[in-house]
């Protein structure tokens, strides 16, 4: 469905297509002439990550992934379904990433990667559902619980295992754990004051420009910490989870 797309929300929706194709290119290039086959997953992972979120962004600047939802007794929301598609595929992308970075084990990924889909499933479900505020509140908390259980897992089992890797791969990954946990964080509650709860305290317009700012720093910021340090990716043991494996 084409919908139209205007002021503050197609300039954000522009920044952030720009933002995200500016990235994955340069993540490209850091990634040229990257020759070792463990190295090379952070590259390829983190440029998919950007990537598809450059054609994510393109198709909602072009009226792309919006629909609109009839809320009883609140009238009709526009909702970006585009986001939710992103987020399914990405969001399991950073976590991986992150999980290579920590060396760890297979049964680790499968977990986070499950709370992860759990989480976005059931956001998308109460963004999209054509049902009121007590049930998109009781759906936003599921999905809240979700990802509180992610939170667990990323800072205990991940961060354990992390702990085996040198001195430097350990920081850089409390770095990137830190700043997922602080922006990842961040979602759910714009999400709350927003227009897909029916609350929308922040309009329509507002909210798509902080998901962009979110967006751009959950992917390209994060991205560049990770891949900038070449040296330190160089240090990471894939197998340093198996002291830890359960
Ligand atoms: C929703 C609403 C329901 C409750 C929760 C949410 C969490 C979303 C998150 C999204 C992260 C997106 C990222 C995108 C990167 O570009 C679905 C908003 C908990 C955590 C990191």
């Amino acid at each position: 469905m084409v919908a139209q797309v205007s002021g503050l929300e197609q300039i954000a929706l522009g920044i952030g297509t720009l933002g995200m194709a500016i990235g994955t290119v340069a993540f490209i290039a850091m990634g040229r002439g990257e020759s070792d086959e463990h190295r090379r997953r952070f590259y390829v992972v983190t440029t998919l990550i950007t990537g598809i979120a450059t054609v994510a962004y393109l198709l909602m600047f072009l009226g792309i992934g919006i629909t609109e939802v009839r809320v009883p007794g609140e009238g009709v929301l526009r909702i970006y379904w585009m986001r939710y598609a992103d987020w399914l595929l990405t969001t399991p992308l950073l976590l991986v990433d992150l999980a290579l970075l920590a060396g760890t084990d297979r049964g680790t990924i499968y977990r986070l990667v499950g709370l992860d889909v759990g989480m976005i499933v059931v956001g998308a479900a109460a963004a999209v559902a054509p049902v009121g505020q007590t049930v998109r509140l009781a759906l936003w908390a599921v999905s809240s619980l979700f990802f509180v259980a992610l939170l667990y897992v990323l800072a205990n089992q991940l961060s354990a295992q992390a702990a085996w890797q040198s001195g430097e791969v350990a920081a850089l990954f409390s770095t990137l754990r830190n700043l997922i946990i602080v922006l990842w964080t961040a979602y759910p509650i714009v999400w709350l004051f927003g227009t897909e709860s029916t609350i929308g305290l922040i309009p329509l317009g507002v909210e798509t420009t902080l998901f962009m700012i979110l967006d751009l720093a959950a992917k390209v910021g994060f991205g560049f910490l990770l891949l900038r340090s070449r040296h330190v990716l160089a240090e990471v043991s894939p197998s340093a989870s198996a002291a830890t494996a359960d």
